[in-house]
């Protein structure tokens, strides 16, 4: 077993990773860092914990410990960061130097050149990045980062439609509440209403999406050249962010087409990973986020209603924005990173 700390363990994404790796196969739960407010406090007293589940008993006592190199269990080696993102850029750097490897959900640092941003089954390979990371920083540990929840529930499709040659893309978001952390949960403060433009999603959705399916060439990662658009909303659904895509492709799709490309497309042979990642629906029937977020435990992308367009296919896709979009997409790249030897 890998001992592991969370960073910003009291979150709404800190939360989904205790219930993801309390039980994980590989991993132990050693460390459990959050704000100076929090720390000397037993988790269950620091963290407001979501009452749809309930915090398992092995980490109730825990002390919360600052969240600083000196503060973390001796055995640990893998950090999983779900720190405010400012928090994150000043202290992850930090740890990476001294020795740590991080996965990290948190949203700085996504786009710099030597910091892998990691979908396991669409771009391991980029992973080669932490070599250039170490040369240049001189660093024992590492930085790697998974995408923003909204840019991982769309990738996974356009990386099983790439085969077509993707020319542009267009995404409208309905994104749940929890996506805006904790306190969105317990108030759902905006039934009968919806919230275009929320926090710089639009221009997360069209950086990260390019890097991801860009291509790594041993010193830098390409960007992908297709043209992204995005329109995002925070609808009141708890769980759950629903996307409408229109993507073009260079060569001629037809719908049929585009779901089998998308249910064949594979998952990653990681212990967290759902033996099909994209699940497609029959004929015109498509995700809803109460039907379809618990798919796969929470790790299944949905796809469907596929239609032809002028320039190529719409469809509806889904994924569990804190589980598959966040706290379970840093614990696959962990799993990478173990797989990977980088532990
Ligand atoms: C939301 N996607 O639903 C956001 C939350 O870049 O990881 C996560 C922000 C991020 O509002």
């Amino acid at each position: 077993m890998v001992d592991v700390g969370i960073l910003g363990a009291t979150g709404a994404v800190g939360q989904r990773l205790i219930q993801l790796l309390e039980p994980h196969p590989e991993f132990d739960i050693a460390t459990l860092t959050a704000s100076p407010a929090s720390a000397g406090k037993t988790y269950k007293e620091a963290a407001k914990w979501r009452a749809d589940t309930p915090m398992p008993d092995s980490v109730t006592d825990i002390e919360v410990a600052a969240t600083e190199p000196d503060a973390i269990d001796d055995d640990v080696t893998l950090l999983f960061s779900s720190l405010p993102s400012g928090v994150g850029a000043e202290v992850e750097p930090d740890l990476a130097e001294a020795g740590y490897v991080i996965s990290s959900n948190s949203s700085n640092a996504r786009m710099a050149d030597d910091v892998p941003l990691i979908i396991p089954e669409v771009n391991a390979d980029h992973l080669g990045l932490i070599d250039v990371q170490r040369d240049e920083r001189g660093w024992d540990g590492a930085l790697l980062k998974n995408p923003n929840c909204s840019t991982i529930t769309m990738v996974p499709t356009l990386a099983a439609l790439d085969q077509y040659g993707l020319d542009s893309v267009r995404v409208s978001t309905l994104q749940a509440v929890s996506g805006a952390g904790y306190s969105g949960v317990t108030s759902m403060e905006i039934i009968d209403n919806a919230i275009p433009h929320i926090g710089g999603e639009e221009q997360k959705m069209e950086s990260e999406s390019r890097k991801l399916l860009g291509e790594f060439n041993g010193a830098e990662v390409v960007l992908h050249s297709m043209d992204v658009a995005a329109s995002c909303n925070r609808i009141p659904t708890i769980d759950g962010h629903l996307e409408n895509v229109w993507a073009d492709t260079s060569d001629d799709v037809t719908p049929e087409e585009v779901s089998a490309a998308m249910s064949a497309y594979p998952s990653a042979t990681l212990p967290s990973s759902p033996e099909r990642l994209i699940h497609t629906f029959e004929e015109l029937d498509r995700p809803q986020p109460r039907l379809d977020r618990n798919r796969g435990d929470g790790m299944a992308v949905s796809a469907g209603g596929f239609r032809r367009t002028e320039g190529g296919v719409q469809y509806n896709c889904l994924a569990h924005n804190t589980i598959r979009g966040a706290a379970g997409a840093s614990v696959l790249n962990g799993e990478l990173l173990l797989e990977e030897g980088y532990l």
